[in-house]
């Protein structure tokens, strides 16, 4: 740390949850300090955990200071000013709105809730908070991802012409085996949805951040292929990916497997999306292509560092989808790291969020996205899901 970074001011953060999300949170929050034009001098004060001990073990492992088995002494504390969410859905409300009321900024895991009245909740505290300068934010990382950043900076300068078709897939397989124990994820009142909130989320807020284009309606299909699974058996030590061990019980999956629908931007544009944790072979492919009267982009996760561009305006006999490294400086997030062309990994764009929030928080303006975007998302979440339970029936948003 340089001499000026001893001179910002301190800010107090303390993150609930040490799962996948806790532990990729948990790194960014180690790194935003020495990256870029750092606004604070952040200090890990805690990690909260249900059990003290788990909490204790990840809090030296992921670098806070302290591991406390209650989230709700955190909110107390003073030297807190940041509460990170990383806990199943059903929890987020309640830690949000409590925190948000004790005037801590608030950065929520997606998606924002586990049902729109509560994101709604939520909303309306962010934004009684936001008048008394306390921000808030909802973590749709891909939005931070550089080539993601290129697609919307080139919709935005009408590259693309009249934005007129996006198809959007997350396809995952990590719970293809029947013996997969039942986790959070795959409880419907702890998280509210299936693939279609877990990775759905993100495709839809990611089609709906580059071409700017908010979904009107849509009509969709769920379904469950694996209806019962065993119940997922204590959890000793530390858990930082998506895996968990069986118990001998077995219990009901009470969410979607896989998801199809398809939707309507209130600029014309049409959209179809998939998310799927049952695309075996597929372990992170989040893919989203947008189709305009000028040009197209593709985007794959898994070559996270390319965007694909078709320049339509050029002459057909040597035109073609042209590989884009986006790993220069010019775009966007990229500057602060590595020379063009050495690229960035998962964990970066997590670090851009953080980048985002805290810059927020320092010039007192509102984060992007924000608890009303999530709740946005999370009504079209809800939309699909009534969608599917009426025969697919076009449903508004
Ligand atoms: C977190 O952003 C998240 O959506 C996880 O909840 C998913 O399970 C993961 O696979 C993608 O990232």
């Amino acid at each position: 740390m340089s001499a000026d970074q001893n001179a910002l001011p301190e800010l107090g953060v303390a993150v609930v949850g040490h799962s996948f999300m806790g532990a990729v949170h948990s790194h960014a929050w180690r790194s935003v300090d020495h990256v870029g034009t750092p606004r604070f001098r952040t200090r890990r004060v805690a990690l909260a955990g249900r059990d003290a001990a788990r909490a204790q073990a990840a809090a030296v492992q992921f670098g806070w200071e302290e591991g406390v088995d209650d989230w709700r002494s955190l909110i107390e504390r003073d030297d807190v000013q940041v509460i990170d969410i990383l806990t199943p859905g059903d929890s987020h409300a309640e830690i949000a709105v409590a925190a948000l009321e004790a005037g801590k900024h608030v950065i929520c895991e997606k998606p924002l809730a586990k049902d729109v009245a509560e994101a709604r909740r939520m909303t309306e505290a962010a934004q009684a908070a936001a008048a008394k300068g306390v921000r808030s934010m909802v973590a749709f990382n891909y939005r931070q991802v550089p080539a993601i950043g290129l697609a919307k900076q080139l919709v935005d300068a009408g590259r693309l012409g009249e934005v007129r078709q996006v198809r959007a897939v997350y396809l995952q397989d990590w719970i293809v085996d029947p013996d997969f124990p039942l986790t959070w994820r795959l409880q419907k009142d702890r998280s509210g949805a299936g693939a279609l909130g877990d990775i759905g989320s993100h495709i839809i807020d990611a089609a709906q951040f580059i071409t700017g284009q908010r979904l009107t309606g849509v009509s969709g299909t769920v379904e469950t292929f694996v209806k019962r699974r065993p119940l997922e058996a204590t959890r000793t030590g530390a858990n930082t990916g998506l895996g968990a061990e069986a118990s001998s019980e077995y219990g009901d999956v009470t969410v979607d497997d896989a998801a199809v629908f398809f939707g309507r931007g209130d600029g014309g544009a049409l959209m179809t999306f998939e998310a799927t944790r049952m695309a075996l072979g597929r372990k992170n492919g989040m893919r989203i292509e947008v189709n305009g009267s000028k040009g197209s982009v593709a985007f794959d996760f898994e070559s996270m560092n390319e965007l694909h561009f078709f320049d339509g305006t050029l002459p057909a006999a040597e035109n073609g989808f042209r590989r884009i490294l986006a790993t220069e400086p010019e775009h966007p997030g990229v500057s602060n790291w590595w020379p063009a062309g050495h690229g960035l990994g998962y964990d970066h764009p997590f670090v851009h969020e953080l980048q985002e929030f805290l810059g927020a928080i320092a010039d007192e303006r509102d984060p992007s996205p924000s608890f009303a975007d999530g709740l946005q998302v999370q009504q079209v979440l809800e939309a699909v899901q009534r969608s599917a339970e009426n025969d697919s029936a076009y449903t508004q948003i």
